[in-house]
């Protein structure tokens, strides 16, 4: 079997998952179909999605044929209806290694406040597509850069004509359609600078932890440092100590000496200056003079 390169890292591509509503007022046939609907999934900003292979929209259970699948883009559906419900739409990718992604989306038909209008409902979700590790050919599928096509942009004048809409009408929905869209691709840039802005800190706290490291590492220099200080001290401080201790037997020797009673004091004398070995020297020298 022949095992496809792949690309080391997490490549993202977002999708938009959308769909807009229609009321058909007198329009409508009955009660089951009061509403014209379309739902769809598209580039962020209207490009085409060529890592996708098809995708197939799970309709309520009431709808004839629930599951329906497409294979080439634009990939859409359109249908009448009453009610809204959670539509799950399955995305296929290119790749047969890619697991199917599920995601779900709610079909809205009446405006959030609930007030019935002849505005078309328009609902749009992102979502950010993670692909790990990705073979080459896909990683080239899904590193094109997302540049609008042609086509998919009159995707929503397409719509709005196949809904049978005044001008007017489809002038409205696409003013909808872009805000909404120039609203995700915002939300889209914040996530990126958000992305960016983690990555800053993100260096920031290696580098802080370096510092940190760097710091220790100073610490238990200086430690080890004081330590030998301390130590040296100690040394000096022995040697002093033998030093004095030296000296003191060198002055016991020289008390010893026989002193003459007349010459105490120069023997006092010489008992001061016994402060080092050079001294015992001057001592002897005095002892000479002494004796
Ligand atoms: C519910 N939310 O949970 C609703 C389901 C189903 C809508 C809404 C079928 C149209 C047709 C249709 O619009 N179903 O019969 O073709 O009860």
């Amino acid at each position: 079997m022949v095992t496809q390169k792949r690309i080391k890292g997490n490549f993202e591509r977002s999708i938009i998952v959308g769909s807009i509503s229609h009321w058909l007022g007198k329009k409508a046939d009955g009660h089951t179909h009061t509403h014209k609907w379309s739902a769809y999934i598209k580039g962020i900003n209207n490009e085409e999605l060529p890592f996708i292979k098809k995708v197939v929209f799970h309709l309520h259970s009431s709808f004839k044929n629930p599951n329906r699948a497409v294979e080439i883009p634009p990939y859409e559906i359109s249908e009448t209806g009453w009610g809204e419900f959670d539509l799950g739409v399955t995305v296929y990718f290119v790749d047969p290694n890619e697991k199917p992604l599920d995601l779900f989306h709610l079909l809205r038909l009446h405006p959030p406040d609930g007030v019935k209008t002849k505005q078309p409902v328009v609902s749009e979700t992102l979502d950010v597509i993670i692909f790990h590790d990705p073979t080459e050919s896909f990683y080239n599928l899904i590193k094109l850069p997302e540049k609008p096509a042609e086509a998919a942009k009159n995707h929503a004048l397409k719509l709005a004509q196949d809904q049978n809409l005044t001008l007017q009408e489809q002038a409205e929905i696409n003013k909808l359609i872009d805000g909404r869209t120039k609203t995700i691709a915002d939300v889209q840039k914040y996530r990126d600078m958000w992305k960016e802005k983690e990555g800053e800190s993100l260096q920031l706290y290696q580098s802080i932890q370096q510092m940190e490291k760097t710091k220790l590492i100073y610490q238990k220099k200086l430690e080890k440092y004081n330590q030998m200080k301390q130590q040296q001290q100690q040394q000096q401080q022995q040697q002093q100590q033998i030093d004095t201790n030296m000296t003191d037997v060198n002055s016991n020797v020289i008390n010893q000496q026989p002193i003459p009673m007349d010459l105490t004091t120069a023997a006092t004398t010489t008992t001061t200056n016994t402060n080092n070995t050079t001294a015992f020297t001057t001592t002897t020298n005095s002892n000479t003079v002494i004796i």
